[in-house]
């Protein structure tokens, strides 16, 4: 494709801004000139995506369908030009225009339609698909309101307030108001011969927005197609006209609740009614449009699996599974047994956590109430795989309740864990039962990232290096990275890579100024914890080393110290009490430490509110220290791991998730492990006593345990931080005592590599070097070849 030239580019720019904005430009404002510069460059991805279309129709290739209640795409723009080349001729021809590139590009909103680790994998597994050519829709909902926003109180406490990126206009995506479909709740099912008719109660509309997901180089696009729910009837007109104005629009008020807004909590598992409800109605909507586009070029049934890959993002759309099968058996008129069979060899399985709490279990009531025919089939199903493995153990049903990681497993053709450890303990734990029945289902299918946001776009002059010194096309063949050895040998390279490294923090720097009134050492080291907040993932070990650390410095102030600033960046689920006290307990810790003159050039703390995507972008590049930290056997995988690697920025952490494969990658010398192994955490958990053991050895675990119990950090009040302190006396599942001292010891393995600056680079760049595997475009390939069968466009 042939880079639009820059003059073209404003051309386009200007005309938008009229016809679209209806603005000349001496009156656009900053808004009018992004969604100017949107729609230009979303009129550049149209072309590619059409022709994408029209060659998967053509070719009539087997499609992936990624379903997934969250996508946690971030902001668009700056990485649709980038994929089209067109980096260069924005920035001349929005300067040209009089406005300020890298404003523009910030004036868009952080697209934040999840929580955590899955959505953000999703959102760069889309990425990879149009990389590489795979035709595939992603399928979800289009909340109104993303992930909320997160700000502190005065007291250090965070606070929730609804996020709002629909509140202007959403300028990559085209409405299909054409492509709807009614989604039924509740009702009655009523036996017709073999099948069964189900009549629900009340009904939803899901409508279709689709955007465009433009690849690498823009030679192939799909499409993220999100449904929005609206009422079929929007309008009570018979209520307006007797006065009652509110009833009017309840009809509309009340379909909308279930695209309103998305579920905040990434473990807990609420068991909410809304939640089913939500799951059901994208789920549906997705079939319905999946068996629709079949249905245009195949009327043999019997073809679907060699045409329909669905994947499901652990199980939010578990649905699938009964749906699939009532929608084949009852309204198509297929065998139970074949409809059961074929929906098996069309869908696949995630699993993304082990933690007990966090698997969807739903009560059989419920089910019930809002699904009676998925209910009825849920059974049959069970039933069957009772009868196909006589000697199975598992049951999909088990105390009035339907456990749908049971559920996902026997309505899958392949499962899979997302790191090599995650997947042992998957077979060997959670779906033992299952595994040893279907030995071959389960299979690993390790996280990646895409190459193209976390690195070409999040650090340009990381890129530019890496570009100057091996060539461009490592962003769509990560390995070539490897090329970067023989450079990283010579000093040349290493004084260019730590001023890459430099500069980031300068930068970095001078945003926590601004933006935080923080000063911070740019020359320290930046050693940095970004996720959600979590006991497993354990920040509150990350405080209390800092605490012990804090008192140590202040008593031997002059010693040889690594100067170090500490910071942390993330979201506690609202409901989840003991999380948000480790968060007001770090902002407080914050307050005291930076307020301490003692040791100020040496420890600074800094908990920047709001994590989002766009500030994990601003942080990453700026890394020194990557903080990996949970409780081994708990973290699936992790996929900040795997950015902060690809970044320079060297790793201390447990064998945990992918950091077990990113060790291996990149060497066990250039990275810092310490704590237990997931085996030797259960077998601690063994002795009822292994936390007051840890406490009692370590003088300096008790001594930061009981500053934070004296009040120090709670202007004097003792009891306030009391949960979180007894939690740790007495409870401890997460093991953070016994893990403390090694721990500590690992950071100071940290320093010593610090004070050799020259080596800590040659570490950092042969993590950059090495990471090559992690880039999603590799997972991507992987799940083509042994889940879906599908073989590359381009
Ligand atoms: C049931 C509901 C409340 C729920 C909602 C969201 C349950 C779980 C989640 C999200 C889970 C999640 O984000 N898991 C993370 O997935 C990443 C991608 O595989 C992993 O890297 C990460 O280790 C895992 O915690």
């Amino acid at each position: 494709m042939l880079p639009m030239t820059a003059n073209a580019l404003r051309d386009a720019i200007l005309k938008h801004l009229e016809y679209s904005q209806g603005k000349d430009l001496a009156n656009a404002s900053l808004y009018d000139m992004r969604m100017a510069l949107t729609l230009a460059i979303r009129d550049k991805v149209v072309e590619p995506w059409f022709r994408a279309n029209r060659a998967s129709y053509q070719a009539q290739s087997k499609r992936v369908y990624y379903l997934s209640m969250e996508f946690l795409i971030g902001r668009l723009l700056e990485d649709a030009v980038m994929n089209l080349g067109l980096t260069e001729a924005a920035h001349e021809a929005v300067a040209g225009l009089g406005h300020n590139f890298r404003d523009v590009l910030d004036d868009e909103p952080d697209a934040a339609l999840g929580n955590g680790g899955l959505g953000r994998l999703a959102a760069c597994f889309l990425d990879s698909m149009s990389t590489l050519g795979c035709p595939a829709y992603g399928y979800g909902i289009r909340y109104e309101h993303g992930l909320f926003r997160q700000s502190f109180g005065p007291d250090g406490r965070q606070l929730e307030s609804a996020e709002d990126w629909l509140r202007q206009r959403h300028g990559w995506e085209f409405a299909r108001p054409d492509t709807a479909f009614q989604i039924g709740f509740g009702g009655i099912v009523a036996e017709s011969g073999r099948a069964a008719v189900w009549t629900p109660d009340n009904a939803v509309l899901a409508k279709a927005y689709d955007t465009p997901v433009i690849g690498w180089q823009g030679k192939w696009a799909n499409t993220l197609r999100l449904w929005g729910a609206e009422a079929i009837d929007a309008f009570d007109l018979d209520a307006f006209n007797s006065g009652d104005f509110t009833g009017a629009a309840a009809p509309e008020a009340l379909a909308r609740t279930i695209s309103r807004v998305l579920y905040p909590d990434d473990t807990t598992d609420q068991g909410k009614e809304l939640r089913l409800k939500q799951e059901f109605f994208f789920t549906a909507a997705s079939l319905r449009d999946i068996l629709r586009r079949f249905a245009r070029e195949c009327s043999d049934l019997s073809q679907l699996p060699n045409r329909v890959a669905i994947q499901m993002n652990d199980t939010h759309p578990a649905i699938a599974g009964p749906e699939l099968v009532r929608l084949l058996h009852d309204e198509r008129g297929m065998e139970f047994e074949t409809a059961v069979d074929t929906a098996r060899a069309c869908l696949a399985y995630t699993n993304h956590t082990l933690l007990p709490e966090a698997l969807e279990r739903w009560p059989e009531a419920l089910m019930t109430r809002v699904l009676p025919r998925h209910m009825q089939l849920i059974e049959r199903i069970d039933a069957l795989h009772a009868q196909r493995h006589p000697t199975r153990q598992a049951t999909i049903l088990e105390g009035g309740e339907v456990k749908m990681g049971e559920l996902s497993f026997v309505m899958a053709h392949k499962v899979n864990g997302v790191s090599a450890l995650h997947t042992e303990l998957v077979k060997s734990t959670v779906f033992n039962d299952l595994h040893r029945l279907h030995p071959e289902r389960i299979i690993n299918q390790t996280n990646g990232i895409t190459p193209r946001r976390w690195l070409k776009g999040a650090n340009p002059r990381l890129s530019a290096l890496i570009t100057d010194t091996i060539g461009s096309g490592w962003e769509d063949d990560l390995e070539r990275l490897r090329d970067l050895e023989p450079a990283i040998a010579t000093p040349e390279f290493r004084d260019a890579f730590a001023q890459v490294k430099a500069r980031n923090k300068s930068d970095l720097a001078q945003w926590i100024g601004q933006d935080m009134g923080i000063k911070v050492n740019p020359d320290a080291m930046f050693d940095v914890q970004i996720k959600r907040f979590h006991e497993y993932k354990r920040q509150h070990l990350n405080i209390l080393e800092i605490i012990a650390l804090w008192q140590e410095i202040r008593e031997n102030p002059t010693a040889n110290w690594a100067p170090r600033v500490k910071i942390f960046g993330g979201k506690a689920a609202p409901g989840y009490v003991m999380a948000k006290e480790i968060i007001h307990l770090i902002n407080n810790v914050a307050r005291v430490i930076n307020a301490d003159k003692l040791t100020r050039d040496l420890l600074t703390v800094v908990y920047p509110p709001n994590y989002n995507v766009t500030m994990a972008e601003r942080l990453i590049p700026a890394a020194d220290l990557s903080e990996q930290i949970s409780t081994a056997g708990k973290e699936a995988s992790g996929t900040g791991n795997m950015k902060f690697s690809l970044n320079g920025a060297l790793t201390i952490g447990t064998l945990d998730g992918a950091n077990v494969e990113i060790r291996e990658l990149v060497g066990a010398e250039n990275f810092f492990l310490f704590g237990m192994t997931a085996d030797e955490v259960v077998a601690c958990r063994q002795d009822p006593a292994h936390m007051a053991k840890a406490i009692a050895r370590s003088q300096r675990l008790t001594r930061a345990i009981e500053l934070i119990e004296s009040g120090t950090f709670s202007h004097g009040d003792p009891s306030t931080y009391r949960d979180l302190t007894q939690n740790l006396r007495t409870h401890d599942y997460f093991t953070v005592c016994a893990d403390f001292d090694s721990f500590w010891d690992a950071q100071r393995q940290v320093d010593q590599a610090w004070f050799d600056r020259d080596n800590w680079t040659r570490m950092a760049a042969l993590n950059t070097a090495r990471s090559g595997w992690l880039s999603s475009d590799r997972t991507i390939k992987s799940y083509m070849q042994d889940i879906w069968s599908i073989a590359p466009m381009i």
